[in-house]
């Protein structure tokens, strides 16, 4: 259940929690349009901050421009809000869940001019894949579900309806006893989790998907970038599944999966069938970071 919070931002101003409600009509719960995103904020040292907020907005605004929304207000006012949710419900550390979608009016697929509205809630949200996840690492399953062939999604855009094929592979993987699964693409290669991108670490290399069918993810992009800062040699190109089995380490990463080490993946044991060295590096400086203990990465946080 998600942990109410006080106030959410709708359409420009704050509303109760309880009086944030839309019409069944609303466009985009009929045919799955809503761009959104899903960001961070860590309470640290020297108090809260946000994660890569101008990066969120930046892909928010991408994920509406792709599907020909034009945005109600500017990335300015969006950033200001965001700040602003977290800070009237006084939370310390949360998640933040801005949505843009098309509001009542038409229906039918054209939603013509219907109105384009913007919602951001905040929420205390705790380890995305158990209690253990990041310490210890999960057992994890290919899904049988493939990942959105890109000219069917536009899968650089991070959009509700894209979704349905999370939840399908989600609960496959539930149902049959794993905290999560890994989609591979249509040519049969390593796409990404339900709501993760996947690296893998063999002979000290590490690897990740490239962009061709994957979100491109804010977390991704962050460890690929301490990866450099820490002379790891990185790829980005596509590798197979049994190209996981036989890998050293794996990992997930998404703003709410953080750095997920995999410990399991279709019953076979990953490595040492525990985080290993290099996810342990990388998790290690990822956590600093957002607690504000590195200095060198402060800008990648905005204090509330
Ligand atoms: N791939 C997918 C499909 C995805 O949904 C996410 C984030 C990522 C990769 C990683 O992106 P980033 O957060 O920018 O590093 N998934 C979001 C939604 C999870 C949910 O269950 O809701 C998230 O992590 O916020």
């Amino acid at each position: 259940m998600v942990k109410a919070s006080k106030k959410i931002w709708m359409d420009g101003a704050l509303v109760d929690w309880d009086d944030a409600t839309v019409h069944v009509l609303t466009h985009s719960l009929h045919y799955g349009l809503a761009p959104f995103e899903g960001i961070r904020c860590y309470q640290g040292a020297k108090g809260s901050a946000i994660f890569r907020l101008k990066e969120h907005v930046d892909r928010l605004f991408e994920s509406a421009h792709i599907m020909m929304m034009p945005m109600p207000f500017s990335k300015k006012v969006v950033m200001d809000a965001i700040v602003e949710t977290v800070r009237v419900n006084q939370l310390e550390s949360c998640y933040i869940r801005p949505i843009a979608f098309i509001g009542y009016g038409a229906m039918g697929v054209y939603p013509g001019d219907n109105p384009i509205r913007l919602a951001i809630a905040a929420w205390p949200w705790g380890s995305y894949l158990g209690e253990d996840a990041l310490s210890q690492g999960i057992r994890a399953k290919i899904s049988s579900f493939t990942r959105h062939h890109v000219n069917v999604s536009m899968t650089r855009a991070k959009v509700s309806g894209y979704y349905v094929n999370s939840i399908l592979a989600k609960w496959e993987a539930k149902k049959s006893g794993y905290a999560e699964c890994i989609l591979l693409d249509p040519d049969g290669y390593v796409a990404e989790g339900t709501g993760e991108n996947v690296f893998i670490v063999s002979k000290g290399v590490l690897r990740t998907t490239p962009l061709t069918s994957i979100l491109d993810g804010i977390t991704r992009n962050s460890i690929l970038q301490l990866a450099k800062a820490k002379n790891i040699p990185v790829v980005e190109e596509r590798f197979t599944r049994d190209a996981m089995y036989v890998a050293d380490e794996i990992f997930l990463t998404g703003t709410a999966a953080e750095v997920t080490p995999v410990r399991e993946l279709d019953d076979r044991i990953i490595g040492e069938g525990k985080p290993g060295p290099v996810t342990l590096a990388l998790q290690n400086d990822f956590f600093k970071i957002v607690r504000g203990e590195d200095w060198d990465y402060s800008n990648w946080l905005t204090p509330v």
